[in-house]
């Protein structure tokens, strides 16, 4: 069995479904702080509402479903978390410790957790960042996941815990609606584009950021899973990369399908957090630790994205 706490939120809805495809749906257990919107995942298979930072609750689910691996995907991003930074800092690292201390504990066998480009700051280098750098994230939600990936390997040196990670890039995918990250005009974009209205982008147009389609960051998350325990070498958590763009050359991708479509310029808050992070990212240790290679550029997930959003119903 599989557990995956934050089912609900934007990479937990499409990795439950991936996991359910791949495991069968009665074997992979969605968990959720609130019932998703998605009546798909609690009626596709088992659902349990669970507050990660209920130590007991948590317990309780492990105990009556003893899974082998848990995904704990449940946190703030970056945008929330500044507007909440001690319940931030709270969700995000007493959460991981409950799932880390039960997982020992309770003998599960591996843990996924996700980190992310956040852990990085602006004084590391932006192009290409390399998996060992100066890391000065001055972002709540960064600041969190650096603390997180601490532990984590902490856990794997004290414990032998198999605790694996991946620092994402933006994720973007059609199944799911982001919550409160700042590389959410990548998602929304798509959306209005659809729909046949024009976008208000909250990023400069020249921003670049990295990032990944939604259906490599579920390829990379299991072959990660997947590899063997001696061929992983890091154990705080794997820069992870597929592309970078700009909010110029996403709507550049768009208007190849939508030649009408218009995107005007409001930079908000989320212009500060972006300019802490990358531009681009070194995923050479994973590419060689287990081989890790990306399958989508822009224009190959723009046709892909478009494709679907006009049949998919997307949950509002
Ligand atoms: C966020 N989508 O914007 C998340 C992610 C790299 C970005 O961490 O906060």
């Amino acid at each position: 069995t599989i557990l995956v706490i934050g089912a609900g939120g934007q990479l937990g809805l499409e990795l439950t479904h991936e996991l359910r495809q791949r495991y069968g749906a009665s074997h992979v257990v969605a968990a959720d702080v609130r019932t998703p919107k998605d009546l798909e995942i609690q009626q596709a298979g088992p659902f349990e509402l669970l507050d990660v930072l209920d130590k007991n609750r948590l317990t309780e689910v492990i105990q009556q479903y003893k899974p082998k691996q848990v995904y704990h995907l449940a946190a703030l991003l970056s945008a929330t978390a500044e507007k909440n930074p001690k319940f931030g800092w709270q969700l995000n690292m007493d959460g991981l410790f409950h799932v880390l201390d039960a997982a020992v504990d309770l003998g599960v066998e591996q843990v996924y957790w996700p980190s992310s480009i956040a852990v990085f700051g602006p004084d590391t280098p932006r192009q290409n960042t390399p998996q060992l750098t100066i890391m000065n994230p001055n972002t709540v939600y960064g600041i969190s996941k650096l603390a997180g990936e601490q532990w984590c390997e902490w856990y794997f040196r004290k414990h032998g815990l198999d605790v694996r990670s991946l620092r994402y890039p933006g994720l973007i995918g059609y199944k799911s609606l982001p919550g409160g990250g700042t590389t959410d005009y990548a998602v929304d974009i798509y959306h209005k584009a659809v729909a046949g209205e024009n976008y208000e982008c909250f990023l400069s147009e020249d921003t670049y950021l990295p990032m990944m389609y939604m259906p490599d960051a579920l390829k990379a998350t299991l072959d990660l899973m997947h590899a063997p325990a001696d061929s992983i070498k890091v154990r705080s958590s794997y820069n992870l990369g597929a592309m970078s763009f700009s909010p110029r050359e996403i709507t550049a991708s768009i208007q190849r399908h939508y030649p009408d479509f218009q995107v005007t310029y409001k930079p908000d808050q989320r212009q500060q957090i972006a300019d802490s992070w990358p531009a681009s990212i070194d995923d050479t240790q994973a590419r060689q630790d287990w081989n890790w290679q990306p399958q989508y550029n822009l224009d190959k997930m723009t046709d892909d994205m478009l494709l679907h959003l006009k049949e998919a119903v997307v949950l509002k």
